[in-house]
């Protein structure tokens, strides 16, 4: 179904990332997903500015970059603390990638996370047409559907979590758990990764608030909502091609060059402890002490820009890195030979093509994600005639589309070190039959089709009667 030239797509989410400039890579892959989504449709993209005010007055800056109109907002201090840095990051993070260690569960988090839904609400009403159909990102915006229908709002509302679903038993210990999840029925449909995170939230509703589930939907009370498992992708060929652009070329040269002959192994990730970097190290660790003659053969370089570092799980993990890749390092390294190259800058997306096509094998071990987008780059980057190796967590959501990776269990550092050894032995022919599998999927389900897969099916809802 093509959209209705009438209906404009609003789509809203924590952070609005505006186009910027010409630059080539300025941008994110789901940045420059959804603007394609607003140009080709019309619409608005409506979310935090990141930026902080003293009062919130509701102000909007809206602005028109290369025809996508985006509607921004300012945030006190105490909103980003409570709902930003609080529930989003310091409760629902950690509670829905497993970590129930880390999670905190404190009212006042729970009270601004409620306040930032409802300002969102009370400012986005405003800007929306009865005809436009809306698209909520994620897990800060749970509640918005359920606060826009209290306003009157009777469009078609779609929400798409990026991150996983926990298992029910989890999710139980959330204390507002079940309003939370009965306030998602707001919606008419819901879209997640992969089937097992669709799965879970049926597990939830069903057993937690006695939902009724038929095919493809879930029914409370008079609601209906429908429930879609479509995995978010890259544009492949867009990331082919920056590999192949001067600064993805020079960024290859550069990595060959400095790696006089060695294997390279690449890692990137935010810095979060949901990405399984300590557990990664110590893996590779394994594998060499296990194959001291391949020791020198090889290197880690582990990319990780900082995040979220006004959290204190953050600051932490940032901390033990450093000392276990200083710990490594001091252990096996030798006058002309460093084990692990350990980098907290970023860098732009056409430099991280190169670095990722420079690699004999791209490491990534999450010990949960919802997807994980880095998988599918560094597959999107390789050369085709000689393409390097994906080792890929068995916990990423990427692991039920890229079945030709050799998955691990992140857990398991002797899983880790042995597959690193089979990934320098593989053959090119097979190195070659995995990565055409592999290339084929990320093609064919790339981030166009997760857009149009998940509009389309928005589309095809009735809007709510009055
Ligand atoms: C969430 C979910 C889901 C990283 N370092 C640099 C850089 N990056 C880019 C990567 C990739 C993106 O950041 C990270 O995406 P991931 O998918 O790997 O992970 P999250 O940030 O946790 O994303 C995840 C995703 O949402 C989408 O739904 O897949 O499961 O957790 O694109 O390339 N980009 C640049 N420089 C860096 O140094 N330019």
């Amino acid at each position: 179904m093509e959209f209705d030239p009438l209906s404009r797509l609003i789509i809203i989410s924590n952070r609005v990332s505006a186009p910027k400039g010409t630059e080539t890579g300025a941008q994110g892959g789901l940045a420059v997903a959804l603007s394609s989504a607003l140009r080709e449709t019309g619409g608005i993209w409506f979310g935090w500015s990141g930026e902080r005010t003293d009062e919130f007055t509701g102000h909007i800056d809206l602005q028109r970059n290369q025809g996508v109109t985006t509607a921004t907002i300012d945030l006190e201090d105490q909103d980003i603390d409570e709902y930003y840095n609080g529930y989003a990051n310091r409760t629902l993070w950690p509670l829905f990638h497993y970590r129930v260690d880390l999670a905190e569960y404190e009212r006042d988090f729970a009270g601004g996370y409620k306040r930032v839904n409802e300002r969102f609400a009370d400012t986005a009403v405003p800007l929306i047409d009865p005809a436009d159909a809306i698209w909520i990102q994620d897990y800060h915006l749970f509640p918005l559907g359920e606060e826009l229908r209290k306003r009157g709002c009777k469009n078609r509302i779609g929400f798409f979590l990026h991150i996983p679903w926990p298992p029910r038993r989890l999710l139980s210990i959330l204390p507002e758990a079940r309003a939370l999840v009965r306030s998602l029925f707001a919606y008419d449909v819901i879209g997640f990764h992969t089937d097992e995170w669709l799965q879970a939230f049926v597990d939830f509703v069903r057993d937690e608030l006695g939902a009724n589930v038929g095919d493809g939907v879930v029914t409370l009370d008079d609601r209906t909502l429908r429930v879609i498992a479509c995995p978010i992708g890259i544009d492949a060929q867009e990331f082919a091609d920056l590999a192949a652009s001067v600064k993805g070329r020079l960024a290859y040269r550069r990595m060959r060059d400095s790696s006089v002959g060695r294997d390279m192994i690449v890692g990137v990730d935010r810095l979060d402890y949901s990405k399984g970097l300590e557990e990664r190290f110590l893996g590779y660790e394994r594998f060499l002490v296990e194959h001291p003659e391949e020791r020198k053969e090889v290197f880690l370089l582990q990319i990780a820009p900082p995040s979220r570092g006004e959290v204190g799980s953050y600051q932490k993990i940032r901390s033990s890195l450093e000392r276990l890749a200083g710990r490594i390092n001091g252990a096996h390294a030798d006058t002309d030979w460093v084990p692990i190259r350990y980098v907290n800058q970023g860098y732009g997306r056409d430099e991280l093509a190169g670095v990722y096509r420079a690699a004999k094998i791209g490491l990534v071990t999450p010990l949960r994600d919802g997807m994980n987008l880095v998988a599918k780059e560094y597959v999107a980057a390789q050369n085709p005639e000689d393409p390097g190796v994906l080792i890929l967590s068995r916990f990423a959501g990427a692991a039920e589309q890229l079945r030709d990776a050799v998955l691990v269990n992140p857990y398991s550092a002797e899983e880790i070190s042995d597959a690193i050894l089979l990934a320098l032995r593989m053959p090119k022919e097979e190195r070659i039959r995995r990565w055409s599998a592999m290339m084929e999927s990320i093609t064919t389900q790339d981030v166009s089709w997760w857009r149009k897969t998940f509009t389309d099916a928005l589309l095809a809802e009735e809007c709510t009667p009055a």
